[in-house]
């Protein structure tokens, strides 16, 4: 049977973008856009913990006050030792109407004190770790962007921040308001700030600039040796800081990641996420976690307090060295509102002779949306689809067609001026793409080498391969030919795969049905031979080749005894002699 790659799409959201395929564009077809952030999907919990989520210890020694400004949170009160927040039921109504201001549960956020209690969810090795004295360490400035944030997700990041980190290790929090329309933080934030144990500042951009362009005026103003960017709905746990600091202490061209735990958007309920996790993307652009492969766990020597080492990062949670951001390239300027940075920033970090891990030690829960709750200024699909280019355009080299092909629509975005973005990668001389793949991310979702990408159009019907855009599990179709990629765009592999962005044409009995199944790298059935003199397309599992749909299964394709008749005859687009 087909083993199926845990991939942890858990915490994937979905937007859909403006309809931008052209002709073939419908709303059913055209896949919804999925980028990072959101949360859990029903019953991922079970997916993650088969036994249940494990109990919690309540720490009883926790819950320190910054400076006495709280009073400490009574032990068993709302949200405390990490517990899911039970709104009563006569404010029901209350939370469901509030909900929309923030996308997350408003009133269970209120409920809770700013400083709850969260229990220690290090593993053993990690709380026996010895790091370096706390005057060895570099200090770091905390760069938190926002835009409309409520004000308890906001403050209760500030106090974790506050109340689980070494004084010694702080230097000061930048509050960086993007423009935000609310009274709550205008000058009673500055009000209360003032008053806290720590330096906290709230910096203004005036105008709308987006979070990639906010993070650049908090990095610009801090003065910490590191900088740790962190979202402004964020608990930091204990223990979080020093793992961090010490891999930058130890090598500056490390870039730093937290695990980021879930904090439920409705009961605030803190869940510990896998350390067995590490971030990718698709062929989209879109940034997913993915199962650690061996290869990476082998390195570490089984030990999984070590750091992994990670082909991308989620984007909001992490610590860099100041002057070796700067070096570095900081930020794409070029870049709106929201999106992308995260990829931008792991290609060039990892192309450019830096590295990215994931410390294990480390971890911060995050508020994960379903939707994001703030304008978009010009459309969600025009910033992203801008955003993304700048990458692509960039970094990825050849490698772009993928992108391009499976996002026909996206070339009717303008992407700006992109041309001091090459010059640093230029100054900086930077490895390709294809050495980022073959190095950093084999595992990768795009094929490094590849014989074909583009349409599959069989011979007898003049009908071609189409995803549909359907999911893992369900059956691939055929459809009338378009001819503008989208879901009609498969490439195949050097690892012998029929792939179309992240899922591969799998069989896993004599017959049929072929299916899309989350590509796991590992051949079995997801193992096929093209020869393209015949133009017969053979399952090697099963030794029976792909056909046109017959009978009542005409719109999918069937698979049937080899006999290289024209309803079994594929053409291959985009198709390279090797
Ligand atoms: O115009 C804006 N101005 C802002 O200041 C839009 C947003 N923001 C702020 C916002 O208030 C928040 O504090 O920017 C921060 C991030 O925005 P979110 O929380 O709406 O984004 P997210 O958590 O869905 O997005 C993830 O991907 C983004 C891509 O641009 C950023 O990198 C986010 O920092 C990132 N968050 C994380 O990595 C947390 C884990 C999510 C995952 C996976
Ligand atoms: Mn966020």
């Amino acid at each position: 049977t087909s083993m199926v790659w845990i991939m942890l799409d858990v915490f994937v959201l979905m937007y859909f973008t403006d309809c931008t395929n052209g002709p073939h564009c419908n709303p059913h077809e055209v896949e919804a856009r999925q980028l990072d952030g959101g949360r859990a999907k029903p019953g991922f919990l079970q997916k993650i913990f088969p036994k249940g989520v494990p109990e919690v210890e309540l720490d009883s020694e926790e819950s320190s006050t910054p400076g006495g400004l709280l009073p400490g949170s009574a032990p068993n009160g709302p949200g405390d030792g990490g517990k899911p927040v039970k709104v009563p039921a006569d404010r029901e109504a209350e939370a469901k109407e509030t909900f929309k201001i923030n996308q997350f549960n408003l009133v269970a956020s209120e409920m809770m004190a700013l400083n709850r209690s969260l229990p220690d969810y290090r593993m053993d090795e990690c709380r026996r770790k010895k790091y370096p004295p706390l005057r060895s360490l570099p200090k770091t400035s905390i760069v938190i962007v926002f835009h409309n944030e409520a004000w308890s997700t906001l403050l209760r990041t500030v106090h974790s921040i506050i109340d689980r980190s070494p004084n010694e290790l702080l230097e000061e929090i930048l509050l960086v308001d993007d423009a935000s329309e609310k009274e709550h933080l205008g000058r009673k934030l500055e009000d209360y700030v003032a008053k806290l144990p720590v330096s906290v500042k709230v910096v203004r951009t005036g105008k709308r600039i987006g979070l990639i362009r906010a993070r650049l005026k908090g990095a610009y103003v801090s003065k910490g040796q590191v900088i740790t960017f962190l979202d402004a709905h964020c608990e930091c746990t204990e223990g979080w800081l020093e793992p961090l600091l010490s891999e930058i202490h130890n090598d500056r061209t490390s870039v730093v990641c937290p695990i980021i735990d879930v904090i439920s958007d409705d009961t605030f309920e803190y869940i510990t996420g896998s350390d067995m996790t590490w971030g990718g993307f698709n062929w989209k652009l879109n940034f997913r976690w993915y199962q650690v492969p061996q290869r990476e766990l082998d390195r570490r020597g089984g030990d999984r307090s070590q750091p992994t080492r990670t082909p991308t990062m989620a984007g909001g949670l992490f610590s860099i060295d100041r002057d070796y951001f700067y070096e570095m390239g900081s930020y794409d300027e070029g870049m709106d509102i929201w999106g992308g940075e995260n990829l931008e920033m792991s290609f060039r970090i990892w192309m450019c002779g830096g590295k990215i891990f994931i410390v294990t030690c480390s971890r911060v829960g995050h508020v994960f949306r379903k939707t994001s709750p703030y304008s978009w200024p010009g459309g969600v699909g025009r910033i992203i689809n801008h955003n993304t280019q700048r990458i692509v355009e960039v970094w990825m080299d050849e490698y772009k067609d993928f992108f391009y092909k499976i996002n026909p629509g996206v070339r009717a975005t303008e992407y700006g001026d992109v041309n001091s973005r090459k010059k640093l990668r230029q100054k900086l001389n930077c490895k390709s793409f294809r050495w980022y793949l073959e190095h950093v991310y084999p595992e990768s979702q795009l094929p490094i080498d590849y014989h074909s990408l583009g349409e599959m159009r069989n011979k007898a019907t003049d009908y071609c391969l189409d995803t549909m855009g359907r999911k893992s599990g369900e059956k691939v179709g055929l459809e009338k030919c378009h001819g503008q990629g989208g879901n009609q765009v498969f490439s195949y592999t050097f690892k012998d795969t029929i792939q179309s962005d992240d899922l591969c044409l799998d069989v896993s009995s004599l017959g049929g049905p072929v299916k899309l199944f989350q590509c796991h790298g590992m051949g079995g059935n997801q193992r096929w031979q093209y020869d393209e003199e015949t133009k017969i397309l053979r399952h090697i599992n099963t030794d029976q080749c792909l056909g046109k749909g017959h009978g009542r299964d005409k719109d999918v394709p069937s698979l049937g005894k080899c006999t290289g008749a024209e309803d079994q005859q594929w053409s291959l687009g985009g198709f390279r002699d090797s």
